[in-house]
Protein backbone atom coordinates (compact mmCIF):
# COMPACT_ATOMS: atom_id res chain seq x y z
CA UNK A 1 0.00 0.00 0.00
CA UNK A 2 1.42 3.37 -1.05
CA UNK A 3 0.95 6.42 1.15
CA UNK A 4 1.61 10.12 0.62
CA UNK A 5 1.56 12.75 3.36
CA UNK A 6 1.18 16.31 2.22
CA UNK A 7 0.16 19.85 3.03
CA UNK A 8 -1.36 22.28 0.53
CA UNK A 9 0.18 25.57 -0.58
CA UNK A 10 -1.19 28.57 1.30
CA UNK A 11 -0.29 32.21 1.71
CA UNK A 12 2.44 32.63 4.33
CA UNK A 13 5.74 34.35 4.96
CA UNK A 14 7.12 31.33 6.86
CA UNK A 15 8.04 28.10 5.09
CA UNK A 16 9.87 25.53 7.22
CA UNK A 17 10.18 21.73 7.14
CA UNK A 18 6.91 20.33 8.57
CA UNK A 19 7.90 18.20 11.55
CA UNK A 20 4.50 16.51 11.97
CA UNK A 21 4.61 15.19 8.40
CA UNK A 22 8.26 14.23 8.82
CA UNK A 23 7.45 12.21 11.94
CA UNK A 24 4.52 10.44 10.27
CA UNK A 25 6.66 9.48 7.30
CA UNK A 26 9.60 8.12 9.32
CA UNK A 27 7.25 6.14 11.58
CA UNK A 28 5.43 4.53 8.67
CA UNK A 29 8.73 3.73 6.98
CA UNK A 30 10.01 2.13 10.18
CA UNK A 31 6.99 -0.19 9.85
CA UNK A 32 7.86 -0.95 6.21
CA UNK A 33 5.08 1.19 4.72
CA UNK A 34 5.99 3.02 1.52
CA UNK A 35 5.48 6.69 2.38
CA UNK A 36 6.30 9.76 0.32
CA UNK A 37 6.19 13.38 1.47
CA UNK A 38 4.87 16.04 -0.90
CA UNK A 39 5.14 19.46 0.68
CA UNK A 40 2.88 21.50 -1.57
CA UNK A 41 3.87 24.67 0.27
CA UNK A 42 7.61 24.40 -0.22
CA UNK A 43 7.34 22.96 -3.74
CA UNK A 44 4.86 25.70 -4.67
CA UNK A 45 2.35 23.21 -6.04
CA UNK A 46 -1.30 23.93 -6.72
CA UNK A 47 -3.77 21.38 -5.40
CA UNK A 48 -4.25 20.10 -8.97
CA UNK A 49 -0.51 19.51 -9.23
CA UNK A 50 -0.51 17.60 -5.95
CA UNK A 51 -3.33 15.39 -7.24
CA UNK A 52 -1.36 14.77 -10.43
CA UNK A 53 1.61 13.61 -8.38
CA UNK A 54 -0.32 11.01 -6.38
CA UNK A 55 -1.74 8.94 -9.25
CA UNK A 56 0.15 5.84 -8.11
CA UNK A 57 -0.89 6.22 -4.45
CA UNK A 58 -3.67 4.54 -2.41
CA UNK A 59 -3.87 6.75 0.68
CA UNK A 60 -3.20 10.49 0.98
CA UNK A 61 -2.79 12.07 4.43
CA UNK A 62 -3.21 15.82 4.67
CA UNK A 63 -1.84 17.81 7.61
CA UNK A 64 -3.96 20.85 8.53
CA UNK A 65 -3.67 23.93 10.71
CA UNK A 66 -6.79 26.09 11.03
CA UNK A 67 -4.85 28.74 9.15
CA UNK A 68 -5.18 26.82 5.88
CA UNK A 69 -8.41 24.90 6.42
CA UNK A 70 -9.93 26.23 3.19
CA UNK A 71 -6.97 25.07 1.08
CA UNK A 72 -7.19 21.66 2.76
CA UNK A 73 -10.91 21.38 1.99
CA UNK A 74 -10.19 22.06 -1.67
CA UNK A 75 -7.35 19.53 -1.78
CA UNK A 76 -9.38 16.82 -0.02
CA UNK A 77 -12.26 17.26 -2.46
CA UNK A 78 -9.97 17.04 -5.48
CA UNK A 79 -8.30 13.91 -4.07
CA UNK A 80 -11.66 12.28 -3.40
CA UNK A 81 -12.66 13.00 -6.99
CA UNK A 82 -9.47 11.25 -8.11
CA UNK A 83 -10.53 8.17 -6.12
CA UNK A 84 -8.03 8.37 -3.26
CA UNK A 85 -8.54 7.35 0.35
CA UNK A 86 -8.14 10.65 2.17
CA UNK A 87 -7.07 10.99 5.81
CA UNK A 88 -6.80 14.38 7.52
CA UNK A 89 -4.87 15.09 10.69
CA UNK A 90 -3.03 17.92 12.45
CA UNK A 91 -4.10 20.55 15.02
CA UNK A 92 -7.16 21.69 13.09
CA UNK A 93 -8.48 18.16 12.60
CA UNK A 94 -7.77 17.36 16.25
CA UNK A 95 -9.63 20.38 17.54
CA UNK A 96 -12.61 20.33 15.15
CA UNK A 97 -12.82 16.72 13.92
CA UNK A 98 -16.52 16.57 13.07
CA UNK A 99 -16.48 19.89 11.23
CA UNK A 100 -13.35 18.78 9.34
CA UNK A 101 -15.05 15.52 8.35
CA UNK A 102 -18.17 17.31 7.21
CA UNK A 103 -16.48 20.11 5.25
CA UNK A 104 -13.75 18.09 3.55
CA UNK A 105 -15.58 14.89 2.71
CA UNK A 106 -12.43 13.01 3.75
CA UNK A 107 -12.67 9.31 4.57
CA UNK A 108 -10.95 9.51 7.94
CA UNK A 109 -10.03 12.24 10.41
CA UNK A 110 -7.17 11.60 12.83
CA UNK A 111 -7.39 13.17 16.28
CA UNK A 112 -4.25 13.85 18.31
CA UNK A 113 -0.79 12.37 17.99
CA UNK A 114 -0.65 10.68 14.61
CA UNK A 115 2.21 8.22 14.29
CA UNK A 116 0.76 5.11 15.90
CA UNK A 117 -2.87 5.62 14.98
CA UNK A 118 -2.07 6.39 11.32
CA UNK A 119 -0.08 3.19 11.13
CA UNK A 120 -2.95 1.20 12.71
CA UNK A 121 -5.35 2.71 10.18
CA UNK A 122 -3.10 1.91 7.21
CA UNK A 123 -2.67 -1.61 8.52
CA UNK A 124 -6.42 -2.15 8.70
CA UNK A 125 -6.86 -0.72 5.22
CA UNK A 126 -4.10 -3.04 4.01
CA UNK A 127 -6.00 -5.97 5.49
CA UNK A 128 -8.94 -4.93 3.33
CA UNK A 129 -11.12 -3.67 6.18
CA UNK A 130 -14.03 -1.48 5.13
CA UNK A 131 -14.90 1.90 6.62
CA UNK A 132 -17.79 0.57 8.70
CA UNK A 133 -15.48 -1.98 10.35
CA UNK A 134 -12.71 0.44 11.31
CA UNK A 135 -13.15 1.51 14.92
CA UNK A 136 -10.02 3.07 16.34
CA UNK A 137 -9.60 5.56 19.18
CA UNK A 138 -8.30 8.65 17.41
CA UNK A 139 -9.95 8.01 14.04
CA UNK A 140 -13.41 9.09 12.99
CA UNK A 141 -15.24 8.52 9.71
CA UNK A 142 -18.78 8.84 8.38
CA UNK A 143 -19.46 5.41 9.94
CA UNK A 144 -17.72 5.93 13.29
CA UNK A 145 -18.06 9.33 14.89
CA UNK A 146 -16.51 8.91 18.32
CA UNK A 147 -14.19 11.92 18.58
CA UNK A 148 -11.62 10.80 21.17
CA UNK A 149 -7.89 11.43 21.09
CA UNK A 150 -5.51 8.72 19.93
CA UNK A 151 -3.49 7.35 22.87
CA UNK A 152 -0.26 9.33 23.30
CA UNK A 153 3.01 7.57 22.57
CA UNK A 154 4.41 6.60 25.95
CA UNK A 155 8.07 7.00 25.18
CA UNK A 156 8.87 9.80 22.72
CA UNK A 157 12.36 8.44 22.21
CA UNK A 158 10.85 5.28 20.76
CA UNK A 159 9.80 7.31 17.71
CA UNK A 160 12.33 7.57 14.92
CA UNK A 161 13.54 11.09 14.14
CA UNK A 162 11.65 12.89 11.34
CA UNK A 163 12.22 11.74 7.78
CA UNK A 164 14.90 14.36 7.12
CA UNK A 165 15.59 12.98 3.62
CA UNK A 166 12.08 13.97 2.60
CA UNK A 167 11.90 17.27 4.48
CA UNK A 168 15.54 18.17 3.87
CA UNK A 169 16.31 21.67 5.28
CA UNK A 170 18.72 22.29 2.39
CA UNK A 171 15.81 22.42 -0.05
CA UNK A 172 13.60 24.73 1.98
CA UNK A 173 12.89 28.31 1.03
CA UNK A 174 14.67 31.04 2.92
CA UNK A 175 11.53 31.95 4.84
CA UNK A 176 12.40 30.90 8.39
CA UNK A 177 10.46 31.18 11.62
CA UNK A 178 11.35 34.45 13.33
CA UNK A 179 12.43 36.21 10.12
CA UNK A 180 16.13 36.54 10.83
CA UNK A 181 18.49 33.64 11.35
CA UNK A 182 22.18 33.21 11.99
CA UNK A 183 22.72 30.93 9.00
CA UNK A 184 21.01 28.61 6.51
CA UNK A 185 20.08 25.74 6.24
CA UNK A 186 17.81 25.83 9.26
CA UNK A 187 16.19 22.75 10.82
CA UNK A 188 13.28 22.90 13.26
CA UNK A 189 13.41 20.36 16.09
CA UNK A 190 11.35 19.19 19.02
CA UNK A 191 12.88 17.94 22.25
CA UNK A 192 9.53 17.69 24.07
CA UNK A 193 5.84 17.54 23.27
CA UNK A 194 3.22 19.41 25.27
CA UNK A 195 3.03 21.98 28.05
CA UNK A 196 1.43 21.85 31.52
CA UNK A 197 0.20 25.48 31.51
CA UNK A 198 -3.28 26.69 30.62
CA UNK A 199 -3.01 29.99 28.71
CA UNK A 200 -6.46 30.68 27.36
CA UNK A 201 -5.44 31.82 23.86
CA UNK A 202 -3.34 28.72 23.15
CA UNK A 203 -4.37 25.33 21.72
CA UNK A 204 -1.60 23.39 23.45
CA UNK A 205 -3.54 22.57 26.66
CA UNK A 206 -6.24 20.91 24.57
CA UNK A 207 -3.93 19.26 22.04
CA UNK A 208 -1.46 17.77 24.52
CA UNK A 209 -3.77 17.58 27.54
CA UNK A 210 -1.46 19.70 29.73
CA UNK A 211 1.17 16.99 29.89
CA UNK A 212 4.75 17.38 28.81
CA UNK A 213 6.76 14.44 27.54
CA UNK A 214 10.51 14.58 27.01
CA UNK A 215 12.79 13.00 24.47
CA UNK A 216 15.96 11.54 25.85
CA UNK A 217 18.47 14.46 25.66
CA UNK A 218 21.13 12.14 24.21
CA UNK A 219 18.73 11.30 21.34
CA UNK A 220 18.19 15.01 20.78
CA UNK A 221 21.94 15.60 20.62
CA UNK A 222 22.35 12.64 18.27
CA UNK A 223 19.75 14.18 15.95
CA UNK A 224 21.48 17.58 16.01
CA UNK A 225 24.78 15.89 15.16
CA UNK A 226 23.12 14.04 12.29
CA UNK A 227 21.59 17.24 10.94
CA UNK A 228 24.88 19.10 11.10
CA UNK A 229 27.09 16.34 9.71
CA UNK A 230 24.79 14.71 7.17
CA UNK A 231 22.46 17.52 6.16
CA UNK A 232 24.79 20.50 6.44
CA UNK A 233 22.45 22.24 8.87
CA UNK A 234 23.91 25.42 10.37
CA UNK A 235 21.07 26.43 12.64
CA UNK A 236 18.56 24.51 14.74
CA UNK A 237 15.28 26.07 15.89
CA UNK A 238 13.77 24.41 18.95
CA UNK A 239 10.01 24.54 18.37
CA UNK A 240 9.06 23.03 21.73
CA UNK A 241 6.15 24.65 23.54
CA UNK A 242 8.66 25.37 26.32
CA UNK A 243 12.22 24.22 25.71
CA UNK A 244 13.41 25.26 29.19
CA UNK A 245 10.34 24.10 31.13
CA UNK A 246 12.39 21.42 32.82
CA UNK A 247 15.71 22.98 33.65
CA UNK A 248 17.54 19.64 33.90
CA UNK A 249 16.34 18.62 30.43
CA UNK A 250 17.54 21.85 28.78
CA UNK A 251 20.81 21.62 30.67
CA UNK A 252 21.44 18.07 29.45
CA UNK A 253 20.82 19.08 25.83
CA UNK A 254 23.28 22.00 26.18
CA UNK A 255 25.92 19.84 27.87
CA UNK A 256 25.51 17.16 25.20
CA UNK A 257 26.12 19.72 22.41
CA UNK A 258 29.23 20.96 24.23
CA UNK A 259 30.54 17.47 24.98
CA UNK A 260 30.27 16.43 21.34
CA UNK A 261 31.70 19.80 20.24
CA UNK A 262 28.89 20.29 17.72
CA UNK A 263 29.20 23.59 15.92
CA UNK A 264 25.64 24.79 15.47
CA UNK A 265 23.76 27.98 16.17
CA UNK A 266 20.38 27.55 17.77
CA UNK A 267 17.43 29.50 19.09
CA UNK A 268 13.92 29.14 20.54
CA UNK A 269 11.68 31.04 18.09
CA UNK A 270 8.46 29.49 19.38
CA UNK A 271 8.98 31.20 22.73
CA UNK A 272 9.89 30.05 26.20
CA UNK A 273 8.44 31.14 29.51
CA UNK A 274 10.38 33.95 31.17
CA UNK A 275 9.90 32.33 34.58
CA UNK A 276 11.67 29.20 33.36
CA UNK A 277 15.17 30.62 32.92
CA UNK A 278 17.93 31.81 35.21
CA UNK A 279 21.31 33.36 34.55
CA UNK A 280 23.22 30.10 34.94
CA UNK A 281 21.02 28.29 32.42
CA UNK A 282 21.09 31.19 29.94
CA UNK A 283 24.89 31.33 30.18
CA UNK A 284 25.12 27.60 29.50
CA UNK A 285 22.72 27.93 26.57
CA UNK A 286 24.85 30.70 25.07
CA UNK A 287 27.99 28.61 25.51
CA UNK A 288 26.28 25.71 23.72
CA UNK A 289 25.50 27.80 20.63
CA UNK A 290 22.22 29.50 21.48
CA UNK A 291 22.18 32.99 19.96
CA UNK A 292 18.58 34.06 20.41
CA UNK A 293 15.69 33.46 22.78
CA UNK A 294 12.08 34.47 22.33
CA UNK A 295 9.75 34.98 25.27
CA UNK A 296 5.97 34.68 25.16
CA UNK A 297 5.21 37.92 27.02
CA UNK A 298 1.71 38.60 25.64
CA UNK A 299 0.84 41.84 27.51
CA UNK A 300 2.34 44.64 29.55
CA UNK A 301 -0.69 44.70 31.83
CA UNK A 302 -0.76 42.40 34.85
CA UNK A 303 -4.56 42.14 34.93
CA UNK A 304 -4.64 40.97 31.31
CA UNK A 305 -2.04 38.31 32.10
CA UNK A 306 -4.34 37.15 34.90
CA UNK A 307 -7.36 37.16 32.55
CA UNK A 308 -5.61 34.72 30.20
CA UNK A 309 -4.24 32.55 33.04
CA UNK A 310 -0.64 33.20 32.06
CA UNK A 311 0.51 32.84 35.68
CA UNK A 312 3.46 35.16 35.23
CA UNK A 313 4.57 38.44 36.81
CA UNK A 314 5.71 41.44 34.75
CA UNK A 315 8.76 41.96 37.02
CA UNK A 316 9.90 38.38 36.42
CA UNK A 317 9.49 38.81 32.66
CA UNK A 318 11.55 41.98 32.66
CA UNK A 319 14.23 40.37 34.80
CA UNK A 320 14.50 37.41 32.40
CA UNK A 321 14.86 39.66 29.35
CA UNK A 322 17.58 41.67 31.10
CA UNK A 323 19.42 38.47 32.08
CA UNK A 324 19.29 37.07 28.55
CA UNK A 325 20.54 40.39 27.19
CA UNK A 326 23.35 40.49 29.74
CA UNK A 327 24.64 37.05 28.79
CA UNK A 328 24.77 38.22 25.16
CA UNK A 329 21.70 36.56 23.66
CA UNK A 330 19.47 38.27 21.12
CA UNK A 331 16.14 38.76 22.80
CA UNK A 332 12.69 38.66 21.27
CA UNK A 333 9.24 39.20 22.81
CA UNK A 334 5.82 38.11 21.57
CA UNK A 335 2.89 40.39 22.35
CA UNK A 336 -0.82 39.95 21.66
CA UNK A 337 -3.27 42.82 21.41
CA UNK A 338 -7.01 42.38 21.83
CA UNK A 339 -6.91 39.96 24.76
CA UNK A 340 -9.84 40.04 27.22
CA UNK A 341 -9.68 43.31 29.16
CA UNK A 342 -7.72 45.24 26.48
CA UNK A 343 -8.29 49.00 26.44
CA UNK A 344 -6.67 51.94 24.67
CA UNK A 345 -4.57 52.43 27.80
CA UNK A 346 -3.41 48.82 28.12
CA UNK A 347 -2.31 48.89 24.46
CA UNK A 348 0.03 51.76 25.33
CA UNK A 349 1.18 49.96 28.47
CA UNK A 350 2.18 46.95 26.36
CA UNK A 351 4.07 49.03 23.79
CA UNK A 352 5.85 50.93 26.56
CA UNK A 353 6.64 47.70 28.40
CA UNK A 354 8.19 46.27 25.22
CA UNK A 355 10.29 49.41 24.79
CA UNK A 356 11.34 49.45 28.44
CA UNK A 357 13.24 46.16 28.14
CA UNK A 358 16.44 45.33 26.27
CA UNK A 359 14.52 43.49 23.55
CA UNK A 360 16.19 43.22 20.15
CA UNK A 361 13.06 42.05 18.38
CA UNK A 362 9.37 42.22 19.11
CA UNK A 363 6.46 40.53 17.39
CA UNK A 364 3.12 42.21 17.89
CA UNK A 365 0.03 40.23 16.95
CA UNK A 366 -3.70 40.61 17.18
CA UNK A 367 -5.51 37.94 19.13
CA UNK A 368 -6.86 35.13 17.00
CA UNK A 369 -9.37 32.85 18.64
CA UNK A 370 -7.77 29.53 17.75
CA UNK A 371 -9.81 26.31 17.62
CA UNK A 372 -8.73 24.26 20.60
CA UNK A 373 -8.05 27.26 22.82
CA UNK A 374 -10.07 27.90 25.99
CA UNK A 375 -11.19 31.23 24.50
CA UNK A 376 -12.71 29.42 21.52
CA UNK A 377 -14.94 27.47 23.92
CA UNK A 378 -15.58 30.38 26.26
CA UNK A 379 -16.75 32.63 23.44
CA UNK A 380 -18.80 29.75 22.08
CA UNK A 381 -17.28 29.73 18.61
CA UNK A 382 -18.46 26.62 16.74
CA UNK A 383 -17.11 27.45 13.36
CA UNK A 384 -15.47 30.65 12.32
CA UNK A 385 -17.72 32.64 10.03
CA UNK A 386 -14.80 33.63 7.87
CA UNK A 387 -11.79 31.28 7.74
CA UNK A 388 -10.06 33.83 5.48
CA UNK A 389 -9.43 36.21 8.39
CA UNK A 390 -5.72 36.80 8.28
CA UNK A 391 -4.80 35.00 11.49
CA UNK A 392 -3.14 37.27 14.07
CA UNK A 393 -3.11 40.25 11.71
CA UNK A 394 -6.81 41.09 11.52
CA UNK A 395 -9.37 41.60 14.26
CA UNK A 396 -11.25 38.32 14.68
CA UNK A 397 -12.91 39.14 18.00
CA UNK A 398 -13.45 42.56 19.56
CA UNK A 399 -13.20 42.83 23.35
CA UNK A 400 -16.04 45.02 24.63
CA UNK A 401 -13.45 47.29 26.29
CA UNK A 402 -11.90 48.69 23.08
CA UNK A 403 -13.18 50.02 19.77
CA UNK A 404 -12.46 48.36 16.43
CA UNK A 405 -10.64 51.32 14.89
CA UNK A 406 -8.15 51.54 17.75
CA UNK A 407 -7.48 47.80 17.72
CA UNK A 408 -7.17 47.62 13.93
CA UNK A 409 -4.50 50.34 13.99
CA UNK A 410 -2.47 48.88 16.81
CA UNK A 411 0.00 46.78 14.80
CA UNK A 412 1.59 49.58 12.72
CA UNK A 413 1.68 51.78 15.82
CA UNK A 414 3.46 49.11 17.86
CA UNK A 415 5.84 47.92 15.13
CA UNK A 416 6.88 51.39 14.01
CA UNK A 417 7.15 52.62 17.59
CA UNK A 418 9.37 49.71 18.49
CA UNK A 419 11.48 49.26 15.35
CA UNK A 420 12.16 52.84 14.34
CA UNK A 421 14.91 53.00 16.95
CA UNK A 422 18.60 52.79 15.96
CA UNK A 423 19.42 49.58 17.84
CA UNK A 424 16.62 47.63 16.18
CA UNK A 425 17.71 48.73 12.71
CA UNK A 426 21.27 47.61 13.48
CA UNK A 427 20.10 44.13 14.62
CA UNK A 428 18.03 43.76 11.48
CA UNK A 429 20.90 44.71 9.17
CA UNK A 430 23.27 42.33 10.96
CA UNK A 431 21.08 39.25 10.47
CA UNK A 432 19.03 39.91 7.38
CA UNK A 433 19.99 37.99 4.20
CA UNK A 434 19.13 39.48 0.80
CA UNK A 435 17.72 36.14 -0.41
CA UNK A 436 14.96 36.54 2.19
CA UNK A 437 13.68 39.75 0.65
CA UNK A 438 10.46 38.42 -1.01
CA UNK A 439 9.38 36.82 2.28
CA UNK A 440 10.23 39.96 4.22
CA UNK A 441 8.01 41.95 1.89
CA UNK A 442 5.16 39.49 2.49
CA UNK A 443 5.78 39.73 6.22
CA UNK A 444 5.53 43.52 6.20
CA UNK A 445 2.35 43.32 4.12
CA UNK A 446 0.73 40.58 6.25
CA UNK A 447 1.46 42.42 9.45
CA UNK A 448 -0.13 45.51 7.89
CA UNK A 449 2.86 47.58 8.99
CA UNK A 450 2.81 49.46 5.69
CA UNK A 451 0.71 49.00 2.58
CA UNK A 452 2.75 47.27 -0.16
C1 LIG B 1 6.44 24.91 14.45
C2 LIG B 1 5.09 25.58 14.51
C3 LIG B 1 4.78 26.45 13.51
C4 LIG B 1 5.68 26.66 12.31
C5 LIG B 1 5.49 25.56 11.28
C6 LIG B 1 4.09 25.00 11.18
C7 LIG B 1 4.03 23.63 10.52
N1 LIG B 1 3.01 23.36 9.79
O1 LIG B 1 4.90 22.81 10.66
C8 LIG B 1 5.25 28.07 11.85
C9 LIG B 1 6.18 29.07 12.46
C10 LIG B 1 5.17 28.29 10.36
C11 LIG B 1 3.88 28.20 12.51
C12 LIG B 1 3.01 29.18 12.18
C13 LIG B 1 1.76 29.31 12.73
N2 LIG B 1 1.25 28.61 13.72
CO1 LIG B 1 2.19 27.18 14.54
N3 LIG B 1 3.03 25.89 15.63
C14 LIG B 1 4.16 25.31 15.54
C15 LIG B 1 4.35 24.39 16.76
C16 LIG B 1 5.13 25.16 17.80
C17 LIG B 1 5.03 23.09 16.51
C18 LIG B 1 4.46 22.30 15.33
C19 LIG B 1 5.08 20.96 15.34
O2 LIG B 1 6.06 20.73 14.70
N4 LIG B 1 4.52 20.08 16.17
C20 LIG B 1 5.05 18.79 16.40
C21 LIG B 1 4.38 17.75 15.56
C22 LIG B 1 4.88 16.39 15.99
O3 LIG B 1 3.01 17.85 15.81
P1 LIG B 1 1.95 18.16 14.65
O4 LIG B 1 2.50 18.97 13.57
O5 LIG B 1 0.71 18.61 15.31
O6 LIG B 1 1.69 16.69 14.03
C23 LIG B 1 1.23 15.60 14.79
C24 LIG B 1 -0.30 15.48 14.88
O7 LIG B 1 -0.98 16.70 14.74
C25 LIG B 1 -0.66 14.49 13.82
N5 LIG B 1 -0.82 14.93 12.43
C26 LIG B 1 -0.43 16.05 11.82
N6 LIG B 1 -0.73 16.00 10.51
C27 LIG B 1 -1.31 14.83 10.27
C28 LIG B 1 -1.80 14.25 9.09
C29 LIG B 1 -2.34 12.97 9.15
C30 LIG B 1 -2.84 12.35 7.91
C31 LIG B 1 -2.41 12.26 10.39
C32 LIG B 1 -2.97 10.89 10.44
C33 LIG B 1 -1.92 12.84 11.56
C34 LIG B 1 -1.38 14.12 11.49
O8 LIG B 1 0.45 13.62 13.86
C35 LIG B 1 1.66 14.38 14.01
C36 LIG B 1 2.69 13.54 14.72
O9 LIG B 1 2.26 13.17 15.99
C37 LIG B 1 2.87 24.16 17.16
C38 LIG B 1 2.67 23.83 18.62
C39 LIG B 1 2.82 22.36 18.88
N7 LIG B 1 3.47 22.06 19.96
O10 LIG B 1 2.43 21.49 18.11
C40 LIG B 1 2.21 25.47 16.74
C41 LIG B 1 0.77 25.41 16.23
C42 LIG B 1 0.61 24.26 15.28
N8 LIG B 1 0.65 26.71 15.48
C43 LIG B 1 -0.45 27.26 15.64
C44 LIG B 1 -0.77 28.51 15.06
C45 LIG B 1 -2.05 29.15 15.52
C46 LIG B 1 0.08 29.10 14.13
C47 LIG B 1 -0.15 30.43 13.42
C48 LIG B 1 -1.55 30.71 12.95
C49 LIG B 1 0.32 31.50 14.39
C50 LIG B 1 0.71 32.87 13.85
N9 LIG B 1 1.41 33.53 14.69
O11 LIG B 1 0.39 33.34 12.81
C51 LIG B 1 0.82 30.36 12.25
C52 LIG B 1 0.05 29.97 10.97
C53 LIG B 1 0.70 29.10 9.98
C54 LIG B 1 1.63 29.74 9.02
N10 LIG B 1 1.73 31.05 8.87
O12 LIG B 1 2.33 29.04 8.36
C55 LIG B 1 -1.40 26.47 16.51
C56 LIG B 1 -2.42 25.71 15.63
C57 LIG B 1 -3.81 25.72 16.16
C58 LIG B 1 -4.79 25.26 15.12
N11 LIG B 1 -6.00 25.07 15.56
O13 LIG B 1 -4.49 25.10 13.96
C59 LIG B 1 -0.38 25.56 17.29
C60 LIG B 1 -0.93 24.21 17.74
C61 LIG B 1 0.12 26.41 18.49
C62 LIG B 1 -0.79 26.42 19.67
N12 LIG B 1 -0.38 25.78 20.74
O14 LIG B 1 -1.84 27.01 19.68
N13 LIG B 1 3.70 27.31 13.44
S1 LIG C 1 1.21 29.81 25.59
FE1 LIG C 1 3.04 28.61 26.07
S2 LIG C 1 2.98 28.40 28.32
FE2 LIG C 1 0.92 28.98 27.67
S3 LIG C 1 -0.18 27.03 27.41
FE3 LIG C 1 0.61 27.63 25.37
S4 LIG C 1 2.58 26.58 25.19
FE4 LIG C 1 2.01 26.57 27.38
Amino acid sequence: MKVVVTRPRYHTHIITPPLGIGYLSSYLKSKKIDCQVIDGLNLDLSNREIVARVRHVDVVGISVLSYYFLEAIDLAKKLKKAGKIVVIGGPHASTLPLLTLQKTGADYIAIGEGEEVFFKLINQLKQGKRKKDIKLDGIISSSYKKPVFAPFTKNLSSLPMPDWDQIDPLYYKKAPHGGIVSNFPVAPMLTTRGCPYECKFCASPFLWKRKIRFRDPSEVVREIEYLVKKKGVKEVQFEDDNFTLDRAHAEKVCKGILKKKIKVAWCTPNGIRADKVDKKLLTLMKKAGCYSVAFGIESGNQKILANILKHEKLEIIKKAVIMAHEVGLLTQGFFIFGLPGETKETVDETINFAKSMPLDKAQFLLLDIIPGSALWNELKFRSRVNWRINSFHEVSWLPPTIDKKTLSNVLPKAFLGFYLRPKQIFVFLKYFKLSQFPFLLRRVRDFKIIKV
